[in-house]
């Protein structure tokens, strides 16, 4: 369809953001989603273990990623602030779950980053400990928005966290990172190379979205997806 067609006026890697072929948003959803992130974020919680989790209040967004995604850079890009980012990077915050109220109407959960230097280990002592818990137990976690590096390969940690995902049966959905930094011809194949992936994953959301935290690219068209898992304004 026309509407997915890559807009002429932008250069060719500010190509399809969408790439999952879900209708885009509408002008009313991209403004819901502005006024929604235009909003206060404030950091209201920090839990280390299961039993300090703050009681299930608003509809949940967690942000998942291997360190270095982008995900603070993500995250202070839709926020257009950096709040979060801060209080996530102050020492010994680094290995919990930080919690941020957005507008009194979403709830935006900061996951520590995985796979960084000792994957495999970092992954079997936190997230199938505390982050499995929480991802399987929490009644008001709507979605986990799982970012991927637009410019490296997909890792095989990254690969035990989808599986983790399946199974704690919590919707996940995917982001593409940093895509300023790469070409339009492997920004093509790295958007097939995810689509088939999701394909694979009954718990993924089909949609995949494409971004770049520095030039801006999606970051509309991700607040308008996230703004429909919130409360009304
Ligand atoms: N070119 C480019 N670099 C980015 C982008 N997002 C993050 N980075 C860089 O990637 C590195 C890690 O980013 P950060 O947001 O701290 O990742 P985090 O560890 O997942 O929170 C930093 O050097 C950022 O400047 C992006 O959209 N484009
Ligand atoms: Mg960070």
């Amino acid at each position: 369809m026309d509407d997915h067609a890559p807009d002429p006026a932008h250069g060719p890697a500010d190509g399809a953001v969408l790439t999952g072929g879900l209708p885009p948003p509408s002008p009313e959803q991209i403004e819901a989603g502005r006024l929604l992130f235009a909003a206060e974020c404030r950091f209201f919680y920090a839990a280390q273990r299961l039993d300090q989790l703050p009681e299930p209040g608003l509809p949940e967004v967690a942000f998942a990623g291997r360190s270095n995604v982008g995900k603070s850079t993500l995250v202070n890009a839709l926020t257009g602030r950096k709040s979060l980012a801060r209080a996530s990077n102050t020492p010994g915050r680094t290995r919990q779950l930080n919690f941020f109220d957005l507008g009194g109407r979403l709830t935006l959960v900061d996951m520590p980053g995985y796979g960084y230097a000792r994957a495999a280990k970092e992954i079997k002592e936190d997230w199938q400990g505390l982050m499995f818990e929480y991802l399987r137990g929490r009644p008001t976690l709507r979605r986990v928005v799982l970012l991927l590096d637009g410019r490296i390969e997909i890792k095989a940690s990254d690969l035990a966290v989808m599986d983790l995902l399946d199974r704690a049966a919590v919707t996940y959905q995917f982001v593409l990172t940093k895509a300023d930094g790469v070409k339009p011809g492997p920004l093509a194949r790295k958007q097939e190379e995810v689509s088939a992936l999701i394909r694979k994953h009954p718990a993924a959301y089909p949609e995949l979205f494409t971004t770049s935290g520095e030039s801006g690219l999606g970051m509309d068209v991700l607040r308008a997806e996230l703004a429909g898992l919130g409360l009304p304004a």
